[in-house]
């Protein structure tokens, strides 16, 4: 595999992957995040492909080993306790083995194990029989539980995969809080509390998972009766984006498609919902108020993920992206919640950059997108694979040696 020119990062980048493998999963980082998390598996899978085809597909298929019976399939799998991340299994209320959290996580499956089996159709063809009836029962768990209102809605922020962003500020005020269910967070004894979601959010946090626990993270229970609701741009054109590609999988295997192109459709459909035409940008939404974030985040772009585009998104687009220096911003720099390195309220992520820029090159965007390749890679050739980045100044972030940026690194923008 390796060349006499080959960039000296590409060797370090799959030195993070392999030095996060805990055999046959591969954590996002050490101590921060010692589980297999959903969609970190996703992209760690892809960087495997790119040196070893086989251990991406035992990545795989050892996430959807953890589906549950409902087509769920989990945002963690805590395959051996560890008492450096708070909240572990037994907060969660976990059944299963090994125990999984409650809720899910973006569903980028569908996308990314399509590329992984386009780079080697022979190794792939039997992984894709496999694992296409688990990715129908996902999206069907997704269409079934978390679209009523026809875009995804989260029960909670972790759901989304962006925890802590302004998109969750309204929802999140509603949520009532135990005084009395004291608790130690770990995170912050890892990295720099200011890059860190605040307490407020934690108190939040745990306070809706003490609700599903109580109902056994009950689908319906959840959705009807829990502390949070909120309709999700990011997730949705996820979802949108992965149904074009199960769709594209299910005509590689000969399937008959229909019904998920009827499900594409609906959830299309769905998406305009987010619309905010007063802002002119994609926007969550609290179905418990009907109420509108009003907030431009990075999951509003995500729909060029999805091949969806409007020209206000277009102009809101050209405007957050000038007011930074690198990559594109979890957050409107010119917003008041602004925090350039506190987690999802600023910061510029690699992996949601490549996914970005996946949707910039299918719309023939082909400038932007190697303007956003450029400056995530300028990101990590001057400091690393770190988490996320100050888009200000490119100061790293979070945890280092991070899973999704190295695959990242091997995959796109290396
Ligand atoms: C948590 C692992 C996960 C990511 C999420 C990110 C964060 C924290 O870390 O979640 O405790 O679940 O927000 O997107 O998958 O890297």
């Amino acid at each position: 595999m390796t060349s006499a020119i080959e960039n000296p990062l590409d060797q370090a980048a799959r030195d993070v992957l392999l030095g996060n493998d805990r055999g046959g999963y591969t954590i996002p980082t050490a101590r921060l995040y010692p589980y297999q998390w959903n969609w970190d598996s996703m992209f760690s899978a892809w960087g495997y492909g790119t040196f070893d085809m086989a251990r991406a597909w035992q990545e795989v298929d050892l996430l959807f080993s953890s589906q549950w019976d409902t087509g769920m399939v989990p945002h963690i799998i805590f395959h051996n306790p560890d008492p450096d991340y708070f909240p572990g299994p037994g907060v969660w209320g976990a059944t299963q083995t090994p125990p999984t959290s409650g809720i899910s996580q973006p569903p980028v499956a569908a996308t990314l194990i399509l590329k992984l089996y386009e780079m080697d159709p022979k190794a792939g063809l039997p992984h894709l029989k496999t694992l296409y009836p688990k990715l129908v029962a996902w999206h069907a768990w997704w269409m079934r539980e978390r679209c009523k209102d026809g875009p995804v809605a989260i029960i909670h922020p972790w759901e989304s995969g962006r925890d802590n962003c302004p998109d969750w500020d309204i929802g999140m005020e509603g949520v009532q809080i135990n005084e009395d269910d004291p608790y130690t967070r770990r995170d912050t004894g890892h990295v720099n509390a200011d890059e860190r979601p605040l307490k407020w959010d934690y108190d939040r946090y745990l306070a809706i998972l003490a609700f599903g626990r109580s109902v056994h993270w009950n689908d319906r229970a959840m959705y009807e009766d829990g502390p949070f609701l909120m309709a999700d741009p990011g997730i949705t054109f996820v979802l949108l984006r992965a149904f074009s590609d199960l769709i594209e999988i299910g005509r590689i295997l000969g399937e008959d498609t229909a019904d998920l192109s009827a499900q594409h459709d609906q959830l299309r459909e769905g998406a305009s919902k987010l619309w905010n035409a007063e802002k002119g940008w994609f926007d969550a939404y609290d179905l418990r108020t009907g109420q509108s974030a009003n907030v431009l985040g990075s999951g509003a772009f995500l729909a060029y993920f999805a091949g969806v585009s409007r020209p206000a998104l277009d102009a809101h687009f050209a405007r957050i992206w000038d007011k930074v220096a690198f990559g594109v911003p979890s957050a409107d720099p010119e917003s008041e919640r602004f925090d350039p390195r506190r987690y999802w309220r600023g910061p510029t992520w690699p992996v949601v950059n490549s996914l970005i820029a996946m949707g910039l090159t299918d719309m023939g965007r082909n400038e932007a997108e190697t303007r956003l390749r450029n400056e995530t890679a300028a990101l990590i050739e001057a400091g690393g694979f770190w988490e996320y980045y100050d888009p200000m100044d490119g100061t790293p972030c979070g945890g280092a040696s991070f899973g999704w940026t190295a695959a990242i690194w091997l995959t796109w923008c290396g």
